[in-house]
C-alpha cells in the first residue's frame, strides 16, 4: 500500500514568504486607507439631498432659468443668479440646463436633479462628480476658485444621444 507523505507539501521559500507578507500588508493598509481618505482627503462635496417631483423641479428651474436670463447659447439659456444664491441644474436626455454664469469667489448651493433617467454630473476640467438621479435633488456647495468655461458632460451611460450631452458653467471675475 502506497500512503501519501504525511508532509507533502514544501515548505514555504525566503522569496514566497516575503511576497507573503508584502501582499497581507498591502492589503491592510489600503483597507486602512478607506476610512482614513474619507476624513482626511477632503474627496467628498459637502451636501445635502431632498426629495422632489421631477415636474415640481422642472417648474422650480424653468422659472429660476427665466427671471435670471442673460443670454441664450445653441437654444440653451445662459443664467447669471445673484452670487450666493440657489442655483439650478436640471439633466435631462440629453442636456444639461441651463447653463450656469457664476461669479469667482462667491459661495453658491448648487442643485441637480433629473427629469427622466440617472445622469453622471461630471465637471471639467475640475472632475468633479456627482450622481443626479430622478425625484432626488441633491444639493452641492460650490465655491468657483477660477474663472473660464467648464464643461459638465455626462459620465452615466443614459441611452443613445449619452455623448452629446454637454453643458456649460461659466465662471468671471
Ligand atoms: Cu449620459
Amino acid at each position: 500500500m502506497l500512503a501519501p507523505e504525511r508532509i507533502w507539501w514544501k515548505p514555504l521559500g525566503r522569496l514566497e514568504k516575503s511576497w507573503l507578507i508584502i501582499a497581507f500588508a498591502w492589503c491592510i493598509f489600503l483597507t486602512a486607507m478607506m476610512p482614513l481618505w474619507f476624513f482626511l482627503g477632503r474627496q467628498n462635496v459637502p451636501a445635502t439631498t431632498y426629495k422632489t417631483d421631477p415636474k415640481i423641479y422642472q417648474q422650480t428651474v424653468m422659472e429660476f432659468a427665466e427671471q435670471y436670463q442673460v443670454d441664450t447659447l445653441n437654444g440653451v439659456p445662459v443664467v447669471e443668479p445673484p452670487a450666493g444664491s440657489d442655483v439650478y441644474i436640471l439633466a435631462r436626455q440629453w442636456q444639461w440646463y441651463p447653463i450656469l454664469k457664476l461669479k469667482k469667489g462667491e459661495t453658491y448651493r448648487l442643485h441637480l436633479s433629473s427629469l427622466d433617467v440617472q445622469h453622471g454630473f461630471s465637471l471639467q476640467p475640475v472632475n468633479l462628480n456627482l450622481q443626479v438621479l430622478p425625484n432626488y435633488v441633491y444639493v452641492a456647495t460650490l465655491t468657483p476658485t477660477q474663472t473660464g468655461e467648464f464643461s459638465i458632460v455626462c459620465n452615466e451611460f443614459c441611452a443613445i444621444g449619452h455623448h452629446l450631452m454637454v453643458g456649460k458653467i461659466i465662471v468671471t471675475d
